[in-house]
């Protein structure tokens, strides 16, 4: 079945902002994608294209989508469907630039996108079947929950962005939802039973819907989700563990050279011990951006004196890039990537770096952007890969549900085996 039509139209994301959906047709099937979008983003990650000027705050995407209709179209017309890698191949070509920034990575993203949907459709299996290698589709992932929002994500007084509830205890993935649902009511009682009018109503919601603490330093946050953790009847550590997103590139501070937290700057050094007391502290199994995007030295340090022990997840550090993969696997700088696929561009670069990352015996952990819509493709991205681990946000707002739901219904219709607690680095 040959691509015969491509066509893309702007649409509005989870916080309201434009965003590029595609649709491909092939014969009588089709396929459609929205890009999702990033807040806290890497200089590293490949170009999303703005219009900039007076629209929409200058965030509209008209230029991206006629950028698809005029000239991506053409590169994939008439190609079979289901050639994701030729298709993809061709997109970067047309484009010309390794970081897609003449047609923009929105424009390549939907369209490679778009493309695996129609393929799905072509074919009549379902798209975690059609992006899995020869060898099937892999295990239900280990979902790692945000129970609490920071930094860029909420408007909150707590620089650190993310703390999520990993259900390590859990033995299915209908049981890893359950568990957080359950810490999560927890904590939106604690942080209701802080505030002055007090009663039922659940707390303000971020982007990603977690909630919004009412604390400014980190170590209050830590205890919060700890405190939430044993009020749902969980044991912290061995039921329910901890990750923490730092997003530390966006409170780095380049004129002192040093991080910005909470009313202090703290040296490399000192952020560096700062990290080590949370992890000694408190049940911390997974550690995502402690440092910024490129203090390789400060990431080297850390991962020396806790890499054994704890997740540590480049983010921004890594922007599903394949050269910054190969150099952090090859110093050690870490031992799990956050896959992105708007950081990458296509679906066949996102599928090389998750593939890299399971070669050098890292975890991957496919990851949702704070701006989304409901569009469910990481869902069966992580499944057909075999990523073991994914990040989708809170259990709130429709946009994250979208997917927590498809893996539900892709639990029902597989055999359901789970990833569980070892999916998680360092591995054994
Ligand atoms: C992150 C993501 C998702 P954003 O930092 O990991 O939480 O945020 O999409 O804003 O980069
Ligand atoms: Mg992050």
């Amino acid at each position: 079945m040959r691509i015969d039509a491509v066509d893309a139209w702007e649409v509005l994301d989870s916080r309201g902002d434009p965003t590029v959906r595609v649709r491909v047709d092939a014969g009588d099937a089709s396929g459609t994608f929205t890009v999702p979008a990033g807040a806290s983003t890497g200089a590293h990650e490949a170009v999303e294209r703005r219009d900039g000027g007076d629209r929409y705050g200058g965030r509209g995407v008209r230029d991206a989508c006629v950028a698809v209709r005029n000239d991506l179209a053409s590169a994939v017309e008439g190609r079979p469907v289901t050639d994701q890698e030729g298709i993809d191949a061709a997109l970067v070509d047309r484009d010309g630039t390794d970081d897609l920034s003449t047609l923009g990575a929105n424009a390549v993203l939907g369209v490679s996108g778009a493309v695996a949907h129609a393929a799905a459709d072509a074919t009549g299996r379902p798209l975690y079947e059609v992006l899995a290698p020869d060898s099937g589709s892999g295990d239900l992932p280990m979902p790692m929950i945000n129970v609490l929002s920071g930094g860029l994500h909420a408007a909150a007084d707590l620089p650190i962005q993310d703390f999520l509830a990993v259900p390590v205890g859990a033995g299915t993935y209908p049981d890893a939802l359950e568990t957080v649902w359950e810490v999560r009511r927890a904590a939106g009682a604690r942080i209701g039973a802080e505030r002055r009018s007090g009663g039922d109503h659940p707390p303000a919601v971020a982007d990603e819907g977690g909630f919004v603490p009412p604390v400014a330093d980190a170590d209050a946050a830590f205890e919060l989700l700890v405190g939430a953790i044993r009020d749902a009847g969980y044991d912290p550590g061995d039921e329910v563990a901890i990750a923490v997103d730092v997003a530390a590139t966006h409170f780095y501070d380049a004129d002192a050279d040093g991080y910005a937290l909470a009313g202090e700057t703290l040296d490399r050094a000192a952020m560096i011990d700062r990290v080590v007391g949370w992890i000694d502290d408190y049940p911390v199994r997974s550690v995502e951006d402690p440092l910024a995007e490129d203090d390789w030295a400060g990431w080297e340090r850390l991962a020396d004196r806790v890499g054994d022990r704890v997740q540590l997840l480049g983010d921004d550090l890594l922007a599903t890039n394949a050269d910054r993969l190969d150099r952090a696997v090859a110093s050690g700088a870490a031992n799990a990537a956050l896959v992105k696929p708007n950081q990458a561009g296509t679906i066949t670069r996102t599928r090389r770096v998750l593939e890299a990352a399971q070669d050098a015996d890292w975890a991957p952990v496919v990851s949702a952007r704070s701006g989304e819509t409901c569009d469910w493709t990481i869902a069966d991205l992580a499944v057909a890969l075999d990523a073991g681990q994914i990040k989708i946000g809170s259990l709130a707002r429709s946009e994250r549900l979208a997917k927590y739901n498809r893996l539900l219904g892709i639990d029902r219709a597989s055999d359901g085996g789970f990833a569980g607690e070892a999916a998680l680095a360092p591995r054994e």
